[in-house]
């Protein structure tokens, strides 16, 4: 898995509140109505207990720092535990945590300790992101481009054709490809053969996966995946509504969804 560096988190209130102003414009909702809506959950100051965790590749300058940041602006009572790892855990459950969250370089979670609901980050982001494309105020049809189909794209893809979206999938693993669109109502994408969408979804780790030859104006782009799927030149050309942030809208998903 590729992991966040501290500079994709830098400033990252900036980034969600610049994130929030783009998925109002294109919804007409914000994050936080969208995860009420989504889940049917409301936030009421729960305390959350976040973990950092040194395993692996260790502790991510600014990551726990973000979570903080991320959990408050959603209106969650957060705290980050001074210790790190088993005795960090102790610690959050010790001082009343009620959600705790913690990551290592696998795995992402969420744990709710009085409901016992637990979530995992990328099924939530792929989830959220999918939602926020669907609901897309300038669509012309409910035709959605989904580009990449791995651990966030995939569920992203499976939330779509749930809501009734008539999903186009690409994937540049062509046995995933091959096996997600036998499994799942998707009609495979072939980049040889283009079509122009007004809504799509990407959830890749490669920059420039989203060509030109698929863009209508005014478009909406709603993208996990870190690189940004395109470029700012043909992001300005075609008026792309961008959707793009790199921890805070999938982490307020976790959060709603385990209340
Ligand atoms: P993954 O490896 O499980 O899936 C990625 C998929 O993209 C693979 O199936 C791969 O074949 C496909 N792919 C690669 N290049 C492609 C291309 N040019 N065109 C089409 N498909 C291509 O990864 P993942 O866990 O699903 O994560 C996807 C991205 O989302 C990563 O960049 C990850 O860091 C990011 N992510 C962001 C957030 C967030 O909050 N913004 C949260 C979780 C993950
Ligand atoms: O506690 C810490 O600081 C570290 N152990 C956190 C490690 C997180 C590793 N995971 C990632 O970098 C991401 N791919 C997870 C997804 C978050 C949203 N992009
Ligand atoms: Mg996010």
């Amino acid at each position: 898995m590729a992991l966040l560096t501290p500079d994709d988190l830098e400033n990252i209130n900036k980034q969600l509140k610049k994130a929030d102003s783009a998925v109002k414009k294109a919804t007409g909702s914000d994050i936080k109505q969208i995860c009420e809506n989504l889940y049917g959950t409301f936030s009421c100051f729960e305390k959350v207990g976040i973990v950092p965790i040194t395993s692996g590749n260790g502790r991510i300058g600014n990551f726990s720092e973000s979570l903080n940041a991320i959990a408050q602006y959603f209106g969650f009572n957060s705290f980050i535990t001074d210790m790190p790892d088993v005795s960090g855990y102790y610690e959050a459950v010790q001082n009343g945590a009620e959600i705790i969250l913690m990551a290592d370089d696998h795995t992402f979670l969420a744990h709710n300790i009085k409901n016992g609901k637990i979530v995992n980050n990328q099924p939530c982001t792929g989830i959220i992101y999918a939602e926020i494309a669907s609901k897309n105020l300038t669509a012309e049809s409910n035709d959605v481009l989904v580009v990449g189909l791995g651990k966030v794209g995939f569920p992203g893809a499976a939330h779509l054709v749930n809501k009734g979206c008539k999903v186009y999938g690409y994937d540049a693993d062509e046995k995933l490809l091959k096996k997600t669109t036998s499994n799942l109502e998707i009609i495979p994408f072939n980049p040889a053969t283009p079509k122009k969408f007004s809504t799509i979804f990407e959830a890749t780790p490669c920059a420039n996966t989203i060509p030109e030859a698929v863009l209508l104006e005014n478009c909406v782009l709603s993208t996990p995946g870190i690189p940004c799927a395109i470029f700012e030149d043909l992001q300005k050309k075609y008026n792309v509504q961008l959707i793009a942030e790199p921890l805070g809208i999938g982490t307020a998903s976790m959060l709603y969804s385990v209340l």
